[in-house]
């Protein structure tokens, strides 16, 4: 009935599929013409640039849209069990590329274009980068959307549509400036928007409960959540799935009784409110954004997600308590925890569940992936506030907690600082709720995302709750896409790489192991480094561009690109670059390998040494690349914004890839894999998923240095002195010295004293402690460098052997070990 379809989406519907659209070349000229006339109106003689991208677009999505709900009715057909990805961010990037190839309809679109006199590859260029992400996390849940959909998993990712996506980034002087991305501003004629789609979301107010003790909150602030969705093309275009992004809306868009009072800007609060709740994404990499607009963003979206799910699975299945086995519900990290009692109140409130049931039915739903160990990332928060905005669910942790520890003192086996390690309620100083926590113990399932942070995770942050519960923790390792990440950033050595492992690769990257059996062909390294330095004469256009700095594409690239954190110790790599600039002005004599040092990276706002390590690497640029004496053999460069689409041109160029941060901090790291994919060595500590590269690169096709994770912890916790290691290093020692002087900062002596002296005084990163192995380590890679045979022959074995960290692999695990769906 038109009432039941109401209910449900769309897509879901039993009708008759479309005939589906031709795409030869000249039908694709058409639809774009036809697109432009009546969608953009407008005729070819006038269209923009932009036009023509939107046109195009346009054309494309209408190919996907066949596909998707293809892929809709099918799930729906077979009764399936849909996976739910809650993630803050989604950090995508541009998806015209991403979208044609998996159509593969690549040559065609070419050609249409082609046919009108417009060129595919400067088109997409102008597509904003769809920056709802900080970084691996975000880029995480991107690749694994894309993964779902390649291996056929039926999922919706659920986020919240940013109106401004991660800042960009300017330098001004060398100094980061932020200014608001504005993706949206040309539209997105990707999305379509769901006007028949929304939820109502509460904050604050109060409960009222009924005779037979029923609760029902009644939230003093009310707002609609809309959805907007974006298809998710997977390889081939198997599947297609639902990017489902959430903005917030007033209720009442002008109030009228305060119109009508004269209070015309009063009469908008509500609008401004809403507005503020999915206006723009925090920029805080592992560091916990703490306002209130976090908490309300983190509720609004989980409690428009759940409500959307649970509307499905009322619509198709009737009864809730088969949740469990048709929805799978992932939390990328703690953001979504407050989940776990959205849920509940849900079941309980709203579907007249016991508490018994529904807690039942939460843990076997829900399940939580953990992104890092950092104390200080680790999300809290203040009681008062969270039961000021959410009465009702403050109520049911409380319920929750009182639960879990009774299960605990019931085992005999805690005193009473562990149970208190493991309560809901951080009661230290000012009560706090702890989100960590409160995922644990909602999830049938806890997982890291490498062996190293798993073992680690299960050691410290949840020692106590793993004892409570042995069997939730588990590991799965990260992977990146290789459609996205090889075939699309990388087309030379996709090809070229066919020719020796067939063309199975983007469905299977563990073929990519045949390269193994060529890696010592001398003719075979011609082709590939021939590869390489086109892909690093690209990138030099892009820093001459960019930056106005001239560099020699023969040099070896030598890349850190990611968030600027001192556990990422890009400070550690600038030191380096100082004692190295050093050494070769007072041995011109040497044989240098020339060098160009690339750094990219944003810092959060708020972090003043990760904005002071930026102008440093700037100043050091500054000083460094208009030396005459280092000239032909060392050139540094910061580029700035870095997003999804520089590491696209950035990666296929690096020769060698920069993963260094303090063992035991990197909960994973995804961009060491992308390097080595595209034929980089890796220079790194054994973090996160570096020690899982090693094992199947081979030890002795990577560069590792430093302190192991235990070691790390053994010197914080025996005490460890920096000053004696720094005056036992004099190359350590004249690079501090020369940067603390101000060598670098001539006309602000004192810039960098006080960054010095952190790392005199306490080092908690471990910097000085690593800084001769790692100085070493990077002379080894100049001596692998002067024989290049021999370091081509290591980068095509890095290539070759690192099938195991597709995305496709590790989300079969999540499939089959966390969500059941397949197998
Ligand atoms: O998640 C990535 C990992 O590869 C990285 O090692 C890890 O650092 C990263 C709060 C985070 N952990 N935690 C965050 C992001 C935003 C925020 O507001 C924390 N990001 C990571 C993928 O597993």
């Amino acid at each position: 009935s038109a009432l039941l379809r109401g209910q449900m989406d769309t897509t879901d519907m039993n009708l008759p599929s479309p005939t589906p659209k031709s795409s030869d070349p000249a039908r694709l000229a058409a639809d774009i013409v036809d697109r432009l006339t009546y969608r953009i109106g407008k005729d070819a003689t006038v269209a923009t640039p932009d036009d023509w991208l939107t046109a195009a677009v346009l054309v494309v999505r209408d190919r996907v849209v066949e596909r998707w709900m293809e892929s809709t009715r099918e799930t729906y057909r077979r009764e399936g069990k849909r996976v739910y990805y809650l993630s803050m961010e989604f950090l995508i990037g541009r998806l015209m590329r991403d979208a044609v190839t998996n159509l593969e309809l690549v040559g065609e679109m070419q050609e249409a274009l082609g046919e009108l006199g417009v060129e595919l590859d400067l088109i997409r260029e102008l597509e904003p980068d769809a920056a709802l992400g900080n970084g691996g996390l975000g880029r995480l849940a991107a690749c694994f959307m894309e993964s779902m959909a390649s291996v056929d998993i039926p999922a919706y990712g659920y986020g919240i549509r940013y109106q401004n996506g991660m800042f960009r980034q300017e330098l001004s002087d060398g100094w980061q400036v932020e200014l608001p991305e504005t993706w949206l501003e040309h539209g997105n004629p990707w999305e379509f928007e769901r006007r028949e789609s929304r939820y109502e979301i509460g904050f604050g107010g109060h409960i009222e409960r009924d005779d037979a003790d029923n609760c029902t909150w009644k939230p003093a602030e009310r707002f609609w959540a809309e959805a907007f969705d974006t298809p998710i093309v997977g390889w081939k275009a198997k599947r297609v799935n639902t990017l489902r992004l959430w903005r917030a809306e007033p209720i009442d868009p002008l109030e009228l009784e305060a119109f009508n009072r004269g209070d015309h800007m009063g009469a908008l609060q509500d609008s401004m409110k809403a507005e503020a709740l999915s206006r723009v994404l925090y920029p805080a990499d592992a560091t916990p954004a703490g306002q209130a607009l976090r908490l309300r963003q983190e509720f609004f979206f989980s409690s428009a997600s759940l409500q959307d799910i649970l509307r499905r699975h009322m619509a198709q299945f009737g009864r809730i308590t088969s949740l469990p086995e048709k929805a799978a519900i992932q939390l990328n990290d703690t953001h979504p925890a407050v989940s776990v009692a959205e849920l509940m109140r849900l079941l309980i409130d709203v579907h007249n569940l016991d508490f018994d049931t529904a807690w039942d039915i939460t843990k076997r739903t829900i399940a939580y992936t953990n992104h890092t160990l950092l104390p200080e990332a680790l999300e809290s928060w203040p009681v008062p506030l969270f039961e000021q905005l959410l009465p009702r669910h403050m109520q049911l942790i409380y319920k929750i907690n009182a639960r879990v520890l009774r299960e605990a003192r019931a085992t005999g086996t805690f005193d009473d600082a562990q149970v208190a390690g493991m309560s809901l309620i951080d009661e230290h100083g000012e009560r706090r709720v702890r989100m960590g926590n409160l995922a644990f113990v909602g999830a049938h399932s806890i997982n890291g995302v490498s062996g190293l942070h798993t073992e680690l995770m299960k050691e410290t942050v949840f020692k106590d709750l793993h004892k409570l519960y042995p069997l939730r923790i588990n590991n799965k390792t990260n992977g990146i896409t290789p459609r996205r990440w090889l075939m699309q950033c990388n087309p030379g050595l996709y090809n070229l790489s066919r020719e020796v492992t067939g063309d199975s690769i983007m469905s299977d990257l563990d073929a990519m192991k045949a390269l193994d059996t060529v890696a010592e062909d001398a003719a075979f390294q011609e082709r590939f480094a021939a590869i390489k330095r086109a892909n690093k004469d690209r990138l030099a256009g892009v820093i001459e561009k960019r930056i106005g700095l001239k560099v020699d594409p023969s040099a070896m690239f030598d890349i850190q690109i990611k968030r600027i954190h001192e556990y990422k110790r890009q400070l550690m790599n600038i030191v380096e670059t100082v004692a190295l600039y050093d050494q070769i002005r007072s041995h011109p004599e040497r044989a240098w390998a020339p060098r160009v040092k690339l750094f990219a990276g944003k810092a959060a706002s708020s972090y003043h040494n990760a904005k002071l390590i930026i102008k440093l690497a700037n100043d050091v640029a500054r000083v460094v690349n208009a030396d005459p004496a280092t000239r032909d053999v060392l050139k540094v460069a910061f580029l700035p914004n870095y997003n999804v689409s520089l590491a696209e041109v950035m990666v296929p160029a690096a020769d060698l890839s920069e993963q260094i941060s303090t063992a035991g901090m990197e909960a994973s790291g995804t961009g060491n894999m992308k390097f080595a994919l595209n034929g980089a060595l890796t220079i790194g500590t054994l973090d996160g998923a570096n020690v899982e590269m090693r094992e199947h690169i081979g030890a002795e096709n990577i560069i590792i240095f430093g302190l192991t994770a235990a070691e790390v912890a053994e010197k914080r916790a025996n005490g460890y002195s920096p000053e004696e290691v720094i005056a036992a290093s004099p190359e350590l020692s004249q690079a501090l010295k020369a940067i603390e002087s101000g060598v670098f900062s001539p006309e602000d002596r004192n810039r960098y004293a006080d960054l010095v002296a952190g790392l005199r005084m306490s080092d908690w990163f471990m910097v000085a402690a690593d800084f001769d192995s790692y100085a070493a380590a990077q002379r080894d890679v100049d001596g692998i460098w002067a024989e290049q045979p021999r370091w081509q022959a290591m980068a095509i074995r890095n290539a070759a052997r690192m099938g195991y960290f597709s995305s496709d692999r590790t989300i079969r695990q999540y499939g089959r070990e966390i969500w059941n769906v397949i197998n």
